[in-house]
């Protein structure tokens, strides 16, 4: 007897989609995957999902425990029991603890999955919070300089329109923004595809020519890297100096926007800044920027549509306030069609299971605000901390990492000096699907399930309008089990008691219950009605807007900000009284920039995009995806021709901290200047150093920006044929 059946869930994977999958299973295993082709907007995977079943059963998929017998990072394991496994990670946490104290076990975690119970660090954060404690990392890779600027600029991250909004629109602005590769709701294209087809004009402003820009797009703006800020203050006294602002909405809405024109018109510095002046930092004619402020002011409504990439460089914090001031100038803010061009959660409710998925642990309301909270070590500078300790000015020396649902070594930037400042611990523990670049350093690794193999609740990015009970479709691979299931085991062994007094379905359903108790949307859908139904769609008569009370009615509803206004100027950032973050949007010369003296040794500016058939670093070994398109360095024609580099060539891509070697992609998709590599490739480092994986880690810098931005768009680099 064969027993069939099909299972409806989604991918828990942080692209921010989640998408419905349909997966067919005869006798346990999965036959294939197909997904979502019932009413429009349908929840269609991409090409990911659809190749997940390669992923599960994947020849180097760990099946059982494994301790260390080679060097630390050589990647020599052994299998051991699980009572082996969980009986030494607790005799050694608890040795630690006893010699160093807690303080000196760092938590080093990301998101590899994004669910709402199991997401990221959930798990291992009530573990190591009952041991005692531990010091977290804070910040996030994704988008912290936006978010920094959404409090700073609104007060709240509730600032976006959901994705129904698009079609709404005259003009879209897709800077910095490639959703046809990286999704963020599953919808968007499906969104963007309207808009094209009803005549909206879209511009993409990125130094490659995108998928999203050749599928959706009426221009395409090349621009330097890490240079928008300027261009964006041009196209604001553009609007200013032809009076095409919107006084009304100015008056009424915002403070601070004398002292913004003065700087706009050079009153303290002596520099206009014209689109010429503009011209000059980011290669963007000056025609085509002052043509671009005349139509965003005049087309309205407009949308300035980014998500993170600008903002990823030395003061990115800085683009997303001058993006945010460029919408409040012109109006399009608490309008169908407009955009406030914030970090973009929708005001559609149930934002604790969003918030969970989107801040990698942290809550919007304990916001560091710029600064590092008083125990906690930035994502850039884990290995710094590892490498300096308490000498150098960190909380703790470092004994320990415990790391889950994270890849840091492949994906925090400097991967040479984390391969330096791994050495130096005493003990590491990794839950992992795969014998990672990170794993590798572990003394133990736990082998953990994947989405398939468990139940959960997820929802898009942004608080897109639809939420999906993600149903187990079979049962774990071999010895694997869920973080929870791992961290559940190990409490007892290390004296916790209480570690869980629920199953899972019980905490599912008190996060479904917590997340009922905020929304604005109710009533909700029932617990038992969502795991039956599996895709809940929040119906919105109307897309979900942004500010819209605040607008119509400012005096009832004021803006979250001290001054209840959109602060252009912000007293807060001027208390801080730290020069490189100014209460007004300001352009700031970037280091490993265009100008560094560097550019002598390393002309190229490099940088690191998010890729269609990865997910980060997962899947990058899976051979339907590795079709899809090899991993390389894009590099203009102009450049490789001076290079001697044709398309296809093997070459080297170095600067001081590492070198890779790629085949070389020469192309006219990406501006004389800059060259790319998607990030997430595997770590392989051959005999003398050289990484032959792709990893774009190894050539990045460990910094962030003084907000806290991940800057890993900001890196120069040179090109080599070997
Ligand atoms: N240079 C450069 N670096 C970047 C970026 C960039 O643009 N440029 N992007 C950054 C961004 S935005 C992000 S979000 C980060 C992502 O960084 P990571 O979250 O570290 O990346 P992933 O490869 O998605 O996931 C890490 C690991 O989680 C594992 N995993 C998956 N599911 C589970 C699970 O349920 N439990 C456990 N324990 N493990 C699981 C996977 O096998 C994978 O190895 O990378 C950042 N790094
Ligand atoms: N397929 C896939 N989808 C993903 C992910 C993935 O790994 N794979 N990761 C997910 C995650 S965690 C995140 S945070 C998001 C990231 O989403 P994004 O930040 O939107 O993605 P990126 O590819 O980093 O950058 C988008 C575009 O910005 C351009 N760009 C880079 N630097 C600059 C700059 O200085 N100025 C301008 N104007 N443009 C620039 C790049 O060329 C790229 O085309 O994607 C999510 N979706
Ligand atoms: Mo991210």
């Amino acid at each position: 007897m064969c027993d069939e059946k099909t299972v409806f869930t989604t991918c828990t994977h942080d692209c921010g989609g989640r998408c419905v999958l349909k997966v067919h299973i005869k006798d346990g295993i999965i036959t294939r995957i197909s997904t979502d082709d019932g009413d429009e907007p349908q929840l269609r995977a991409c090409v990911r999902g659809r190749a997940y079943r390669q992923r599960v059963y994947a020849p180097d998929r760990l099946k059982y425990p494994m301790i260390r017998c080679g060097k630390r990072g050589e990647g020599i394991f052994k299998r051991i029991s699980w009572d082996e496994a969980l009986e030494t990670v607790a005799s050694e946490m608890k040795r630690i603890k006893k010699t160093y104290g807690n303080d000196s076990i760092l938590h080093v975690s990301y998101s590899g999955n994004t669910g709402t119970l199991l997401h990221s660090q959930l798990a291992v954060v009530r573990l190591l919070t009952m041991f005692g404690g531990f010091t977290p990392t804070w910040g996030s890779a994704s988008f912290w300089g936006g978010l920094v600027a959404s409090e700073m600029t609104y007060g709240t991250l509730i600032t976006g329109h959901t994705r129904d909004d698009l079609p709404n629109a005259r003009l879209i602005i897709m800077w910095g923004w490639n959703p046809a590769e990286t999704i963020q709701i599953t919808t968007t294209s499906n969104f963007l595809i309207r808009a094209k087809e009803k005549g909206v004009k879209i511009v993409a402003i990125d130094p490659r020519f995108t998928d999203s820009a050749a599928a959706f797009g009426s221009q395409w703006i090349p621009i330097r890297p890490g240079t928008d800020t300027a261009m964006l203050l041009a196209m604001a006294y553009v609007i200013i100096n032809e009076k095409l602002h919107d006084w009304k909405f100015l008056n009424a809405h915002t403070t601070g926007f004398e002292i913004f024109n003065d700087y706009l018109m050079g009153v303290n510095d002596g520099v206009q800044k014209t689109p010429g002046w503009a011209e000059d930092i980011t290669g963007v004619p000056a025609d085509t920027t002052a043509q671009l402020a005349r139509e965003y002011a005049t087309m309205k409504p407009a949308k300035l549509q980014t998500l993170g990439a600008p903002g990823r460089t030395a003061f990115g914090e800085q683009f997303h306030r001058a993006a945010a001031t460029l919408a409040a100038l012109t109006g399009n803010i608490g309008i169908y069609g407009g955009e406030p061009a914030g970090f973009g959660l929708a005001p559609v409710g149930l934002q604790p299971l969003a918030s969970a998925a989107l801040l990698h642990g942290g809550k919007p309301g304990n916001l560091p605000e710029g600064t590092a909270p008083k125990k906690g070590v930035h994502i850039t500078k884990v290995w710094d901390a590892i490498i300096n300790g308490t000498a150098g000015g960190y909380p703790a020396d470092f004994k320990m990492v415990y790391t889950t649902n994270g890849n840091p070594v492949n994906q925090f930037m400097n991967t040479n000096k984390a391969v330096r400042a791994l050495q130096k611990l005493e003990f590491m523990v990794v839950h992992e699907q795969f014998m990672t670049a990170t794993a590798r350093f572990a003394d133990i690794v736990l082998p953990v399930n994947t989405f398939l193999e468990r139940n959960d609740i997820v929802r898009p990015w942004h608080a897109g309008p639809y939420i999906i009970y993600a149903h187990k479709a079979i049962n774990s691979y071999y010895e694997s089990k869920s973080d929870f299931q791992i961290c559940n085991e190990l409490a007892p062994r290390l004296g916790i008691r209480g570690y869980s007094d629920k199953t899972e379905d019980e905490w599912l359903r008190l996060a479904w219950k917590s997340a009922e108790d905020f929304t604005a949307t109710k009533p909700l859908i029932s617990y038992d009605n969502l795991k039956q139904t599996g895709v809940y769609k929040i119906s919105l008569k109307q897309p979900a807007i942004a500010f819209r009370e605040e607008v119509i009615d400012p005096l009832n509803h004021p803006f979250p900000t001290p001054s209840g206004k959109i602060e252009i100027y912000s007293q807060r950032l001027a208390d801080m009284n730290n020069p490189k973050l100014p209460p007004i949007p300001t352009y700031i010369e970037s280091w490993e920039g265009r100008n560094d003296r560097l550019t002598h040794k390393y002309p190229l500016q490099l940088i690191s995009t998010h890729f269609k058939r990865r997910i980060h670093s997962q899947m990058d070994n899976i051979p339907w995806l590795r079709d899809l398109e090899p991993q390389t360095v894009w590099i203009n024609t102009v450049d490789a021709r001076q290079r001697d580099i044709n398309n296809g060539d093997a070459v080297k891509v170095f600067n001081d901290r590492g070198t890779l070697i790629l085949p070389a992609k020469v192309t006219e998709r990406i501006m004389p200047g800059v060259v790319s590599i998607d990030q997430g490739a595997w770590f392989k480092p051959d005999e003398n150093g050289i990484d032959r994986g792709g990893c774009v880690n190894v050539l990045l810098k460990d910094e962030h920006s003084p907000a806290g931005a991940f800057c890993s768009n900001t890196c120069l680099v040179e090109v080599q044929k070997i």
